[in-house]
């Protein structure tokens, strides 16, 4: 059931023994946020913790230190924050029968939880953490304002992403103003790269395939190429937008075969292109400016064949 804000904060301060939830291929945005969260909840003397979550980077282990619970901890209370779905929930969390609140931002949220908050209009989960950590009194340290940065930096693109609003400044100011190390925080999420990393993106810029005088392109990355480069899940997050930033670029995807073999998934990008279309005839979707799809049993160059058939029909239409 979907409760006003003031019921969330009232809720939450009902409640002990905290078991907060991050969702699977965690980010920035969740962790920052169920970071702040815990740390909120502990100066208010409750017992919160994190429920494990191995698909965790160590790059974040800055906001996640101390904060973890054991896998199965018994709770009063299970929040999940930054979930939009009981399908983004990661392995450690199905022990949890229940969800009893949650804190959540996306438009596509559904309302999973016994009760439920949902800010469509957050560029970040962690704006509407901010917002609570505020209306609780808590004192907002530099630790919280890390967290919070990190959440609402990474979910905006770094305040780049057309869901940034005057609200999301407001609060990064108000980050930066309790301490947040903000130079290194963007430094780390959005500058640094491994040599795997660099290897992929050179891989794609020297073999990317453009269509309709370069309206078009796209490029394959093999399950030989992602072995010889070591390169991890990280190294390969969100290598399709890279291709919509080659200037004249209207529709990009990057083709990453399936670890098992026998397909590619595709990641398609779009600028004034509905993509989720494109991805809707393979049986994908997504939203209009970044959708997806898998295509079975094709190789690199079946595969490679369809999608630039399918995205020049778009650009035709
Ligand atoms: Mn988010």
């Amino acid at each position: 059931m979907k409760i006003s804000f003031d019921q969330i904060c009232r809720a939450l301060e009902e409640k002990d023994d905290i078991c907060i939830l991050t969702h699977k291929r965690p980010d920035g945005d969740t962790l920052g946020s169920a970071s702040a969260l815990c740390l909120a909840l502990r100066q208010k003397g409750k017992n919160a913790w994190l429920c494990p979550n191995s698909g965790t980077s160590a790059k974040f282990s800055y906001l996640t230190d101390g904060l973890w619970g054991t896998e199965g901890q018994k709770a009063g209370c299970v929040c999940s924050v930054d979930i939009a779905d009981t399908t983004l929930l990661p392995p450690e969390a199905q022990v949890y029968d229940k969800i009893d609140l949650a804190i959540d931002h996306h438009p596509s949220f559904k309302d999973f939880a016994d009760l439920s908050y949902c800010r469509p209009e957050a560029a970040g989960c962690g704006e509407i953490i901010y917002d609570i950590i505020k209306e609780w009194g808590c004192e907002f340290d530099s630790r919280m304002a890390d967290a919070i940065y990190t959440a609402i930096s990474t979910d905006t693109g770094c305040f780049c992403f057309s869901n940034t609003t005057a609200y999301t400044h407001v609060v990064a100011a108000e980050c930066m103003k309790a301490g947040a190390d903000f130079s290194n925080i963007n430094y780390n999420c959005f500058r640094l790269k491994s040599q795997a990393r660099i290897a992929l993106e050179g891989h794609i810029f020297s073999s990317v395939r453009f269509l309709r005088g370069g309206r078009g392109a796209a490029a394959v990355i093999t399950q030989q190429l992602i072995g010889d480069l070591r390169a991890t899940d990280d190294d390969c997050d969100n290598l399709a937008s890279l291709i919509t930033q080659v200037d004249g670029v209207k529709i990009g995807a990057l083709l990453t075969e399936l670890k098992e073999g026998g397909g590619f998934r595709v990641s398609m990008r779009g600028r004034g292109y509905d993509v989720s279309q494109v991805c809707g005839r393979f049986g994908g979707g997504g939203h209009a400016g970044a959708a997806g799809c898998t295509l079975k049993d094709m190789d690199a160059d079946q595969a490679l064949e369809t999608i630039c058939t399918a995205i020049g029909d778009a650009l035709d239409a």
